[in-house]
């Protein structure tokens, strides 16, 4: 086997990486040359994404990267639903607008009221939130919808800045909810019902598409010459589910970082008022084998974000909060759903133990106590899911993978094992960034399990019988 090296670029909402692959001998290794902060810019009572700050710290990556020998491509990825509008030159209208940004109150609502759920979940399958692109579309000011020419998510407009291509992809397009997993083409009726122009939306490709070589100004830049573009799945997610190292059928993932998607991978969308009902979505997940795209039926759980903002107050190193979360007594739950935790703010902690007094529970006192009091919750809120997924898919589940930056956690994931009943297995914590590497490469589904699993070492958790969620939750 030749070695061959790829560049993954993964922005996450909580921080980016700019990692060198390399495949050699059916193992991939991943390098993580450049990291950085991501978070939400809060101005005038509204919140943005710092775009040209990550796009900063892109180019010093790829700088890094032009010394490490010949590269085969470049791919980029992030969290889904967010997006910047172009103008008919090519540059951006306004900001990147944060999809956690006050200005969607209520939008949600006033659209499904006029659109109906049914007409919106029927032509897409996509979990109402309140941040789905439609609605954001729905809230822009329609001076900037006159004059936009584009619009591109996130990843679309770095592949954009790095290659001159202006196209989205398929995995990404379907988290915006307006997408048709059924025809795989823009649900644009719905836009068109909403008085939101079509004409910006550009065209899909597959992930694994090739755009083109980078810019010159691109390279003069970075040092970097001949490299390609290549389409990874650009949403976070469904890179991370493609690097699930998971074998057969029985099984189930967790992608865990500032989110948590609880879900399963389906080979068609399940669309049903059952689904509807239980709010579950279909995401498109990445094909097999040129055999089309599989479906991640999965659910939003509002995941480790809690405890980032508390933890951006308390300034605690994650290994040590985590290790003392563990020591403590656990006893109260919260709906880590619930709205309220929504939101940024220093007040999270008061958040959770305002959540716990109303709900008459103890209330968690200390760092480790909230920390503790929010794992459980997670760890209660994925079970309740696991089992809706089972008894919507008909499928048992005997394993959950888990990954990304959560699968660190190992207080957690024995916490899953335990409300779950089920075999939690842990790794790898970059399966985002090897996911789009293997993208990138070429590898069909099966084969990029198959190298995942053969370069990572993976946890095992099994169910503790006498654990308090034990019983209660199956
Ligand atoms: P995102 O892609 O959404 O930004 P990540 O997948 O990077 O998120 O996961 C970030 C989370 O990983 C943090 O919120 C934290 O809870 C967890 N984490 C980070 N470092 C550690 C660590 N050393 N030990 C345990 N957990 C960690
Ligand atoms: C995770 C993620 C998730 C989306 C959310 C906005 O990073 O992409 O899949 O729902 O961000």
């Amino acid at each position: 086997h030749a070695t061959r090296r790829f560049i993954a670029i993964d922005l996450g909402a909580s921080s980016g990486r700019v990692a060198l692959g390399t495949l050699e001998g059916g193992k991939l290794q991943v390098e993580i040359l450049h990291r950085f902060p991501n978070g939400g810019v809060p101005v005038r009572g509204q919140l943005y994404w710092d775009i040209l700050g990550l796009w900063r710290e892109v180019l010093h990556g790829l700088k890094l990267a032009s010394r490490h020998g010949e590269i085969a491509s470049v791919g980029v990825n992030s969290w889904a639903v967010d997006y910047g509008l172009l103008d008919g030159r090519g540059d951006l209208l306004g900001q990147v607008h944060h999809y956690r940004s006050p200005r969607l109150s209520g939008v949600m609502e006033r659209v499904r009221a006029q659109l109906s759920d049914e007409r919106i979940y029927d032509a897409t399958g996509i979990q109402f939130l309140p941040f789905n692109t439609l609605y954001q579309l729905a809230a822009e000011a329609p001076e900037h919808l006159v004059r936009a020419q584009t619009m591109l998510m996130v990843p679309d407009l770095l592949h954009f800045w790095l290659c001159g291509v202006a196209v989205t992809e398929r995995t990404n397009a379907s988290s915006t909810q307006f997408f048709n997993p059924q025809t795989g083409t823009w649900a644009a009726e719905l836009l068109n019902a909403l008085e939101i122009p079509t004409g910006i939306l550009p065209r899909i490709v597959e992930a694994g598409s090739v755009l083109g070589e980078l810019l010159p100004e691109v390279s003069r830049e970075t040092g970097l010459g001949g490299v390609q573009v290549i389409m990874p799945a650009t949403h976070d997610t469904a890179s991370a589910v493609a690097a699930v190292p998971a074998e057969g059928t029985g099984w189930a993932y967790v992608s865990s970082g500032t989110w948590s998607l609880v879900g399963i991978e389906t080979p068609q969308p399940v669309i049903t008022p059952r689904t509807r009902a239980e709010n579950l979505t279909n995401e498109a997940g990445v094909g097999v084998d040129g055999q089309g795209a599989t479906t991640r039926l999965l659910k939003n759980v509002m995941g480790l974000w809690i405890i980032q903002q508390c933890n951006e107050g308390w300034g605690l190193e994650y290994g040590e909060l985590y290790a003392q979360a563990q020591a403590v007594e656990g006893g109260p739950l919260i709906d880590p759903d619930d709205a309220r935790f929504s939101p940024p703010g220093a007040d999270m902690p008061v958040r959770v133990q305002t959540y716990c007094r109303e709900t008459g529970q103890a209330v968690p006192q200390t760092p480790a106590e909230i920390t503790r009091c929010v794992l459980d919750s997670l760890a209660h809120r994925t079970a309740q899911i696991l089992d809706v997924l089972e008894d919507v898919s008909g499928q048992p589940i005997s394993t959950v993978h888990i990954v990304g930056g959560g699968s660190q956690i190992g207080v957690l994931n024995q916490l899953i094992a335990d409300a779950s009943g089920k075999t939690v297995v842990a790794g790898p914590v970059e399966a985002t960034l090897m996911g789009n590497l293997l993208i990138q490469a070429g590898a069909s589904l099966p084969e990029a399990r198959q190298i995942v699993r053969d370069s990572c070492d993976l946890r095992t958790f099994l169910p503790r019988q006498s654990a308090p969620h034990a019983v209660e939750s199956r």
